[in-house]
Formats: C-alpha cells, structure tokens, sequence
C-alpha cells in the first residue's frame, strides 16, 4: 500500500507490552519506518558512542534519559528521514518530550497497548533480542527458528542488560509516574486510541483494522 499523505503515528504502552512486536507487524503491513528510541540508544551503547556510555547506566537502572537528550536525539533522527511517514515506539515518554515533538509535528494517532502489569513481568524475562534491528523474540510466545539466534540474519540473540526482575519493576514504575501522563495528553489531543488485552495476536487484528481505516479514511491509498 502506498500512503498518499504523510503520516506520523505514536506506539505506546508499558514496558514489555508489545510495542516492539506491534511495530513490527505495523511496518510489515503498512509503509511506516518504525523508529525506536530504546533500540536508538541501545544501538549507541553497543557502538560505545559517548552518550552511549553516558546513558548506559541510566537505561540499566531502569531510569528515562534526561528530555533534553532524548528530545534532540529523536527529533534529530525524525529531520534526518525528511518527508517520511513514521511510527514512533517508546517516544515521547514524558509531557515535556510530547511538547517537544508537538512544537514539530503533529501526530496523527497515538497507538496505546494496554496489557496489565502482571502480563508483562512474565515476558520480560523470557526475551531475546537482536540489537542490531531490535527484533525479538521470546522462548515461549515465538521462539526463534535455531536457540540463540536471529532468523533473519544468524546473527546472536542476547538479553537486555534491564530486563531483570528489580529493573523490571523500577521501569514499570517509571511509566506510572511519568508515562501516563502523556496519555492523558493525547487523549485531550483527541488522537489516542486504546487496545487493550493480555496477548498480542489478540490485539493486533484490531490494530490492523484501525490503522486500515485511519490511512484509508485520511490519506487514501494507490495499490
Ligand atoms: P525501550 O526499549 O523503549 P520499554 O521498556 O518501553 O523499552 P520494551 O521493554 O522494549 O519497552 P515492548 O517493546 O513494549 O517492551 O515489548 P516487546 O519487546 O514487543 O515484547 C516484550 C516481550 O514479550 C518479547 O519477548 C515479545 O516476544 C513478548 N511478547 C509479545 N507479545 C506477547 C504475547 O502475546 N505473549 C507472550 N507470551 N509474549 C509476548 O526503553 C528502554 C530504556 O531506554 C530508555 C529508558 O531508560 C528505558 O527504560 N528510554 C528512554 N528514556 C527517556 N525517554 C525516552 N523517550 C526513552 N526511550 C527509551
Ligand atoms: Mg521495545
């Protein structure tokens, strides 16, 4: 499908929620480029950049990278890709990143996974991850073909220095405090729209379908 228009979605929802893996299936099925910002600052402390290093302890601790360089990474990244439509997974997390982006862009739906907190505690620690795409997997939802490895690339899985239990939580309660709110933001913006459920290929027909009539109903598309 081609978009005639631009557009820009938000993906949000807790820790653990699914964010990764809808993006996926989004961006296999519509003509988005996904931009993740854990993968972005993963992808820095693999390289050993200098904010990767700085910011390192920050994500193991389960704690949000200050706004001002998270806003200026990710708003660095959006200009860079010119007039593309996107989906944004795991940005804005705070009110002041949601002005931020909005002093730019607007959005046009925010996707909200809403997966309670038990759910995802049970997921986290059973994930694997390919950090050079972000894809992941997880032994008992969808395991990869070969034990260890990406299917795409054979390249080595690994687990997330910050997904174990005690960091688990400290990031559930950072969504709490400072994550939520912004749903509350876009709710007052009139863009949100909620999925909720406990398994993915559950919620996804119902993402699927929403998306189908928000870029049908807005931007028509050529096939
Ligand atoms: P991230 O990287 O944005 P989180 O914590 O928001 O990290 P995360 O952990 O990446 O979110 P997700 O993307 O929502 O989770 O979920 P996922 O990876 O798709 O799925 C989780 C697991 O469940 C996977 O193993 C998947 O296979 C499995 N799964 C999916 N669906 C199902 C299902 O139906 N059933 C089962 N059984 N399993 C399923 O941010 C990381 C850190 O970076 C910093 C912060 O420090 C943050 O903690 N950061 C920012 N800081 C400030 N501002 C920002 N904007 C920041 N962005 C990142
Ligand atoms: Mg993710």
């Amino acid at each position: 499908m081609v978009l005639q228009r631009i557009f820009r979605a938000v993906i949000m929802g807790p820790p653990g929620s699914g964010k990764g893996t809808v993006s996926g299936r989004i961006t296999k099925t519509f003509q988005l480029k996904h931009v993740s910002s854990g993968d972005i600052l993963r992808a820095n402390v693999n390289a050993k950049t200098e904010l990767g290093l700085l910011m390192k302890s920050c994500i193991d601790q389960g704690q949000l990278v200050p706004d001002g360089v998270m806003s200026r990474l990710i708003l660095g990244d959006l200009r860079a890709l010119g007039n593309t439509s996107w989906l944004l997974d795991g940005f804005p997390r705070t009110v002041a990143q949601a002005e931020a982006l909005e002093d730019v862009y607007s959005v046009d739906t925010v996707i909200n996974l809403n997966v309670p907190f038990q759910t995802i505690k049970q997921r986290l620690t059973s994930r694997w991850t390919h950090l050079p795409s972000g894809r992941v997997y997880n032994t008992d939802f969808n395991p990869p073909k070969v034990v260890g490895t990406d299917d795409v690339t054979g390249e080595a899985l690994v687990q997330r220095d910050d997904d174990t239990p005690v960091t688990v939580m400290r990031r559930l309660k950072a969504y709490e405090n400072q994550t939520e709110p912004v749903l509350e933001y876009f709710r007052c913006k009139g863009v949100l729209a909620t999925f909720t459920g406990t398994e993915t290929n559950k919620i996804w027909p119902h993402v699927e379908a929403f998306l189908h009539k928000k870029l049908f109903a807005s931007a028509g598309n050529i096939s």
